[in-house]
């Protein structure tokens, strides 16, 4: 940077970080907690971890990952967290943490400008409230706090240990809305404000995840998980990765049909055709059952590995799969009259879908995926009813799946997820393959 030029800032959210990017934020956070402040640790965890720590958060859907930059190199970050969302009120409330800002970056002014940016993030997907909390050592960002508004509300007189000692630890909220949005929700909280009849605050938006079922190499669907009751779409995996992401699809949902079957992974070359060819993440299950399987696909590109058979036959494999690749484990519950099945849903177990999701929510697994075998492949709709139940008994994010045929379902889903906010996306297979739902209108719906 010359002295006779101004930095240029920038605060944006960021869905994927190059090594570059990496090796600067993993540097800005370890300066910002040596020098004691703005982030949840207190001494520095090493750069294995912070590497492991960002990534995990990148594929966490309910956090987002805010960035600053001067000069263009990242020297500070604060996620958005959007908390559980079992009743209406928390679903107001999204939270801002780990702000943090390197020493060797302050004082131009980019903790204000990332701050803005996670509250327009937060007030876009509808949001009334942000809270944060800071330490009462950490003087310059409780100034910044206040001055943009927010409101002190509560001190815990032993927040934190730093260096020995104990400290205190502040609590601040702020209101996001206008007063006209605010009214949809709450009409008693503004009775008298002129502009009560504006909208109910925007929705969020839930995230299409194209199935790709590999069978014998090729794209299949099933009906109600039938291995005899097959249709075939494409025998070129890798051709159908990009026709998805082509169509604007931001996920792929990815299964190895014949390995749910087998107990390991079947259609391996299939798999690293969709790898190679998805500039998305991809999502994979089917036949994961140790921790080799997992590891595997992991570091073959995978972003998310399913397990299904295992949550129920091996709840401590997926326990220390969580603990290794935080946000990089989901739980497939494929259930049957509420009862949970595996092994290509030819076993069903005593289990039920609500009792298998919190125990697997208790092992930090990143979301459910829950499908209703009956509808499986049926295109007669979603069982709205049993996923929001599911989801309400929930803080995880659960995805619908199982029997979208119109996009009408996908509508009906999207005004369910407002009463239940845990729903965070949507499976759709055959529906897509046929042509009965077009992509680009499935993720206008939805968006
Ligand atoms: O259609 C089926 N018969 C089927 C299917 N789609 N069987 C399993 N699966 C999927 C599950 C989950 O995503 O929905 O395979 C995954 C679970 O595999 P496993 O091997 O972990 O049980």
């Amino acid at each position: 940077m010359t002295p006779d030029r101004p930095p240029t800032l920038s605060a944006e959210r960021v869905g994927v970080l190059g090594d570059d990017d990496m090796q600067a934020l993993c540097e800005a956070t370890d300066a910002a907690i040596l020098d004691g402040g703005g982030f949840g640790w207190v001494s520095s965890p090493g750069r294995r971890i912070l590497e492991q720590y960002f990534r995990g958060i990148l594929l966490v859907p309910e956090r987002a990952l805010f960035v600053g930059r001067l000069d263009g190199t990242i020297v500070g970050a604060t996620q958005l967290l959007r908390p559980p969302r079992n009743n209406e009120a928390q679903a107001m409330s999204a939270t801002l943490m780990h702000s943090f800002i390197a020493p060797y970056a302050r004082g131009h002014g980019l903790a204000r400008m990332m701050t803005e940016a996670v509250e327009d993030c937060a007030r876009a997907l509808g949001y009334q409230v942000l809270n944060l909390d800071v330490r009462e050592t950490q003087e310059a960002a409780i100034r910044l706090y206040d001055s943009l508004g927010y409101r002190h509300w509560g001190t815990h007189p032993h927040y934190a240990r730093v260096g020995g000692e104990t400290v205190a630890g502040f609590f601040f909220t702020k209101r996001l809305q206008d007063r006209g949005r605010l009214a949809a929700s709450r009409p008693e909280a503004v009775a008298t404000a002129p502009d009560a009849d504006k909208p109910a605050p925007v929705p969020r938006s839930l995230t299409l995840y194209p199935a790709i079922d590999l069978k014998d190499g090729a794209c299949v669907r099933l009906r109600r998980g039938e291995m005899g009751d097959v249709t075939v779409y494409s025998d070129d995996p890798g051709a159908q990765a990009r026709a998805w992401v082509a169509a604007g699809c931001r996920w792929l949902h990815v299964v190895d049909l014949n390995g749910a079957f087998a107990g390991r992974s079947v259609n391996a070359e299939a798999i690293e055709a969709v790898i190679a060819n998805a500039e998305v993440p991809v999502q994979l299950g089917g036949g994961l059952r140790d921790m080799a399987a997992i590891e595997r696909w992991l570091s073959a590109g995978v972003a998310r590995v399913i397990l299904g058979s295992a949550a129920v036959k091996n709840p401590e494999l997926v326990r220390d799969a969580c603990r290794a690749f935080p946000g990089r484990i989901v739980c497939g519950i494929d259930a049957r009259d509420g009862r949970v099945a595996t092994e290509g849903w030819a076993e069903v177990s005593e289990l039920s879908a609500v009792e298998l999701a919190l125990r697997m929510q208790d092992m930090g697994v990143a979301a459910i995926v829950f499908t209703e075998i009956a509808r499986d492949g049926m295109l007669t709709g979603l069982d709205i009813a049993q996923t929001c139940a599911l989801s309400a008994q929930l803080s995880t994010p659960v995805v619908a799946s199982g029997g979208v045929g119109r996009i009408e379902h996908l509508q009906a889903l999207k005004a369910a997820s407002a009463q239940c906010p845990g729903i965070e996306g949507v499976i759709v297979g055959r529906a897509l393959y046929d042509g009965r739902i077009e992509p680009r209108e499935a993720l206008a719906v939805l968006g």
